[in-house]
């Protein structure tokens, strides 16, 4: 397909989102994006400072997935929609799930639902859904061998991942029943700017600066394959314009570490020393392994990391937290949520 001219994107006032959006605007200067995004918790418009001034083609719109009326609207705009809002924090998920269920499952089942009008209409709409590694559950420690492929069996492990398989399930029917047009792609663990700190990486660096511990779950043994979020990015534009309709495309980084390994990489890099780590009870249910086989993605589409090398993009995401203490500082305060108010008004 041609480069797309009006993407639909869900969820970009998010971490992967407002990176997304900056990719894109960069590097498709023509194209008209429309960012919608319920601006939840981890939502921020101060990850997307500067966009709207700079790119006549961004317009930002405030509403949920799951609003039916809203979504019909902004899809029969669109001809291309991809898909990240999401609830997206396991921890989040074992304390309450329904969150998850209505975001990830209704809101994914609400965007198809609109995508299949337009098709009947005869206006089909491209749909990529962005998912995750943690569908196909976990991966033992002792054969460092074994990845997941786009055939593994989807296994999910905690309420997050099994929101997103049931997510990903609608998707596949909907492609089967209606025909639609739609892709799904599976990524490991993304790293960057503009993270929310509940995450491990900016969660570490944070307390740091702040002179507090970090806190490792379990015996830190765990281990997950670390991509730069601009890598990503660059796979699911792919995917948008020329992935094949109904295919699943694994994203990875080639770059499996520990949590010790990154945390010792982290504190080497801060200048501290191990006593900053404190041990705590393990998350229930935690997955041992996350490893991608990205083969499929870099056969057909020809894409391969080029920035999740480490320690190199480790060290810069690690000094971009250090060097922007102002945009951490009012998301721990819950400061950013005032933005939108200066920004828009109500
Ligand atoms: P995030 O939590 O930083 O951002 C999610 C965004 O979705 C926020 O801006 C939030 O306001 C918005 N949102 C939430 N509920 C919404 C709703 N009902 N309607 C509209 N907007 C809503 O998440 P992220 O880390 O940027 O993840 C983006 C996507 O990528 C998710 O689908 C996630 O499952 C997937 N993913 C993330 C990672 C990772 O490492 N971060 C890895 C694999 C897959
Ligand atoms: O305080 C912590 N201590 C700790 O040891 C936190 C927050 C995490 N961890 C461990 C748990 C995991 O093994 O670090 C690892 C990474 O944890 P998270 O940053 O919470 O990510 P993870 O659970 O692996 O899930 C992430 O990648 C897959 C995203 O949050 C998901 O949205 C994505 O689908």
């Amino acid at each position: 397909m041609p480069e797309p001219g009006h993407i639909l994107l869900t969820g970009g006032a998010g971490f992967i989102g407002a990176n997304f959006v900056r990719y894109v605007l960069a590097e498709r200067p023509g194209v008209r994006l429309t960012n919608l995004d319920a601006l939840t918790y981890s939502g921020n418009l101060e990850n997307l400072a500067g966009v709207a001034e700079a790119h006549a083609g961004y317009r930002f719109v405030r509403g949920d997935v799951t609003d039916a009326e809203l979504v019909g609207r902004l899809v029969a705009e669109a001809d291309v929609v991809v898909h990240m809002a999401a609830e997206s924090h396991v921890d989040r998920s074992i304390l309450d799930s329904r969150p998850f269920i209505v975001t990830n499952v209704l809101g994914t089942q609400t965007l198809l639902d609109a995508v299949r009008r337009r098709q009947r209409e005869g206006a089909p709409v491209r749909f990529v859904h962005v998912s995750t590694d943690e569908v196909y559950g976990s991966l033992p420690l002792d054969d460092p061998e074994e990845r997941f492929t786009e055939e593994t069996p989807l296994a999910p492990n905690s309420p997050y991942a099994a929101s997103k398989a049931a997510a990903d399930l609608l998707v596949r029917a909907y492609h089967h029943t209606f025909g639609l047009e739609a892709m799904i792609t599976r990524c490991s663990n993304n790293f960057g700017p503009y993270q929310f700190p509940e995450k491990v990486i900016p969660l570490f660096v944070t307390n740091l600066v702040e002179g507090a511990q970090v806190p490792l779950y379990g015996d830190g043994l765990n281990v997950r394959d670390w991509l730069h979020v601009l890598d990503h990015c660059e796979a699911v534009l792919a995917v948008a314009e020329r992935g094949r309709a109904g295919e699943v495309y694994n994203i990875g980084g080639n770059n499996e570490r520990s949590n010790l390994e990154l945390t010792r990489t982290i504190l080497e890099l801060m200048g501290q020393g191990p006593e900053m780590i404190r041990r705590v009870p393990d998350r229930p249910g935690h997955d041992r392994r996350y490893a991608i086989d990205a083969g499929k993605i870099a056969r057909e589409l020809g894409w391969r990391p080029t920035r999740s090398a480490w320690p190199g993009a480790l060290a810069e995401t690690v000094a971009w937290y250090r060097d922007n203490p102002g945009w951490w500082k009012r998301v721990k305060s819950g400061e950013y949520r005032e933005y939108y108010k200066r920004q828009y008004g109500g």
